[in-house]
């Protein structure tokens, strides 16, 4: 059986764009592979985290994954700083990928924003940390969004290089499994930006823990342009916010853009949101419902976090240790 690695950052509550392009593909994947899934707060102090903040989103982002449909007892669930084989490796990883490899990566220059010098060591090094956690499990398989492929490809230069300076075949080649019709959603202000947990405005998103009155506003006020949809998808050229909505509706029924717009062609926008709205909200909100249940008792769920740290390093830690001694780190 194949395994897999994923990893998501609670930098804040987990969007629908976060849903849609990862966690419930996620959950997809459970049926036939071995799932190793992870809350990466390593990668989430990247950027300043309040530290009550970092604990409570931390624990929110598992209880919603646990609530979308992530098995912890059948798979592998736990928090990124519960496992030091993550850091270990990632050292190691620092040390053998190229700055020029770095200077190369999109997401760092889109979050580091115009004050580059002002941003965190570790936000430029975050591939490197990414490649780690996916070496330290020797997993093959990575569900990400397409906007993760560069760091796929950064994780198997690195896995490239250390094998061939060390002249050892030990960390294999990485596959992206880039899923479903909605690999980016993008931001219900700015369609050319994707959804994110972090962007400052809330009307950008849809949070998994919205209820519906939330939901409906913030799709009634998404931005749209006068004109009304189209009968084909070419018809989205230039109109990056309409097919974005249609894109939602697609991946949440289950069809295609093009099955929307043969639903919807000619409508104006005022009553596909309100088909909209109906669908997000009874997609979302009892994940919302089961995230607030879950979160009712957290010994339960630390519990589950504390098991699954305990199984993630049974795995790594063999391969981090061999990984170490490769190097020449003396083990005695
Ligand atoms: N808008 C999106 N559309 C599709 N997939 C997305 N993902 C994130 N945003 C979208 C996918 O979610 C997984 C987990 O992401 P992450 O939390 O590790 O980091 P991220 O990609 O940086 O996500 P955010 O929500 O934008 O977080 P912040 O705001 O903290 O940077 C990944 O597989 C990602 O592809």
């Amino acid at each position: 059986m194949q395994r897999i690695f994923s990893g998501i950052q609670p930098s804040g509550v987990p969007t629908l764009g976060n849903y849609l392009g990862a966690i419930r593909n996620w959950v997809a994947l459970q049926a036939d592979h071995e799932c190793i899934w992870c809350v990466v707060d390593l990668h989430a102090i990247t950027v300043w985290q309040d530290p009550a903040e970092l604990a409570r989103n931390t624990r929110e982002m598992a209880a919603t994954l646990i609530a979308c449909g992530v098995d912890p007892s059948k798979h592998v669930l736990f928090a990124q700083s519960m496992v030091s084989a993550h850091a270990r490796l990632a050292w190691i990883f620092n040390c053998v990928a190229r700055l020029g490899w770095l200077n190369r990566m999109t997401q760092f220059k889109d979050k580091a924003g115009k004050d580059r010098e002002a941003a965190s060591a570790g936000l430029y090094v975050y591939p490197n940390l990414m490649a780690a956690d996916i070496h330290a499990y020797h997993a093959t398989r990575v569900p990400v969004g397409d906007d993760q492929k560069q760091h796929l490809e950064l994780a198997n230069d690195i896995a490239e290089k250390f094998n061939h300076d060390y002249g050892v075949e030990f960390f294999p080649h990485i596959e992206p499994l880039i899923l479903g019709p909605a690999a980016r959603v993008m931001s219900l202000r700015d369609g050319s930006k994707k959804m994110s947990k972090s962007d400052p405005s809330d009307q950008s998103r849809i949070n998994l823990t919205d209820d519906a009155d939330a939901i409906a506003l913030k799709i009634r006020r998404a931005k749209t342009d006068p004109d009304p949809l189209p009968g084909d998808v070419s018809g989205f050229e230039g109109r990056p916010e309409a097919r974005n909505l249609v894109g939602i509706y697609a991946a949440l029924s289950g069809g295609t853009a093009q099955g929307v717009l043969d639903e919807f062609a000619g409508s104006q926008f005022g009553p596909f949101k309100q088909k909209l709205t109906d669908l997000v909200v009874s997609s979302i909100t009892p994940i919302g419902a089961e995230t607030s249940r879950l979160l009712g008792d957290v010994t339960v769920l630390d519990a589950a976090l504390r098991d699954g740290a305990i199984r993630a390093s049974a795995i790594a830690e063999p391969i981090v240790s061999e990984a170490e001694r490769l190097v020449g780190f003396l083990k005695v």
